[in-house]
């Protein structure tokens, strides 16, 4: 068995029916709006998030920034949770591309309370503070491990959205895992944003590729923005197909990822010199931290015995499943973890 790729559901290469979709996939000019691929792929997404209009992006940052971009004006300001990805691995676009500032907040779980919100935006009357415009979530949460948040707390964050006429955005990277592990379908968690970002080249296993979805104009501004960006693509149906393929094809198949991170999850709450939270792993990502050694020797000390894994925070090494990665490799990767931590 070869090297066991736990860094990332990005990792995963596309398989041969997903090859074979994307070789035999018809294309066009799609900065003409030529492409049919891409046009198939921006309205089949469009109707499974329940919206009005989808635009197809190369990245989930470029989805998020987009969808930012779309939202405000320069100066104004963002409300994010502290360990959110937009916040922490977006490179500092917000400020780059929009000239814009997030304001970042605690919460638990990756959930910010209503209350914590609420005492984050900004008072109107206000002139020489920023302009509070919009509220964004993460949904599976990254850094998280993975954590779904609740409808209930979306909900009561949409009525302080709506409350104070702010915009609602999700960065819905892995909105897939979320759907699939509460039961929720993904256009009712949509339902309550203007814009939603979700990655087709995660747990989804496509290439390349991002979709955002709302209101026709919105994506029509976005449309703009993304060709002033350099995100305007050609002959991109190749890579659309294989997003369509995805969305047809493994969506449900994530339940498969979350059995393997739970099993390793327990494996991983055996080992003596692990420590690891087993009731926060609810979909495909693992947050673990060594008790003996720093988490870059322990990254070290794994790759030298052919298992890959990431930093999740400055403390604990993160590893996620997905569909490159068998039931067999996962039992091997918890041996290798004993061998190491036992
Ligand atoms: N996450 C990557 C790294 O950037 C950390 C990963 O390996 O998990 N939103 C969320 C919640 C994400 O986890 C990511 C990627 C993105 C947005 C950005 O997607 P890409 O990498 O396609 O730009």
């Amino acid at each position: 068995m070869g090297i066991i790729n736990l860094r990332s559901d990005t990792v995963t290469k596309p398989s041969e029916e997903m090859r074979k979709a994307m070789y035999s996939a018809e294309v066009g000019d799609d900065v003409y709006r030529e492409d049919p691929t891409v046009n198939e792929l921006q309205e089949y997404a469009a109707n499974l998030l329940g919206k009005e209009a989808a635009l197809f992006v190369t990245s989930g940052v470029m989805g998020n920034q987009l969808c930012l971009k779309v939202l405000t004006q320069p100066a104004d300001e963002v409300i994010c949770e502290k360990s959110s990805h937009i916040f922490n691995y977006e490179s500092g676009s917000p400020a780059a591309l929009s000239g814009i500032q997030l304001f970042p907040i605690d919460g638990i779980n990756g959930e910010m309370s209503d209350t914590d919100v609420i005492a984050a935006i900004r008072p109107t009357a206000a002139y020489y503070m920023p302009r509070t415009k919009v509220i964004t979530i993460e949904n599976t949460h990254n850094r998280a491990s993975g954590a779904i948040q609740s409808i209930e707390q979306i909900e009561k964050l949409k009525k302080v959205a709506d409350d104070h006429k702010l915009k609602f955005h999700l960065d819905g990277a892995r909105i897939w895992n979320a759907s699939v592990a509460s039961g929720i379908s993904v256009s009712k968690y949509a339902s309550y944003f203007d814009t939603v970002s979700c990655c087709l080249s995660k747990g989804l296993g496509a290439p390349v590729g991002s979709i955002i979805a709302s209101d026709k104009a919105t994506i029509e501004h976005a449309f703009r923005i993304r060709k002033s960006w350099g995100g305007g693509m050609r002959q991109a149906g190749v890579l659309a197909a294989a997003g369509l393929y995805a969305l047809k094809n493994n969506i449900d198949r994530l339940s498969e990822d979350h059995e393997k991170a739970k099993h390793l999850a327990e494996k991983i709450n055996s080992i003596k010199n692990l420590k690891i939270n087993l009731s926060s792993v609810k979909t495909n990502i693992l947050l673990f931290e060594p008790l003996n050694i720093s988490v870059e020797e322990a990254i070290k000390k794994s790759k030298e015995k052919g298992l890959l894994l990431s930093l999740g925070t400055a403390t604990s090494l993160r590893a996620l499943t997905h569909l490159d990665v068998s039931f067999e490799e996962i039992l091997l990767a918890g041996n290798i973890l004993e061998e190491i931590f036992g």
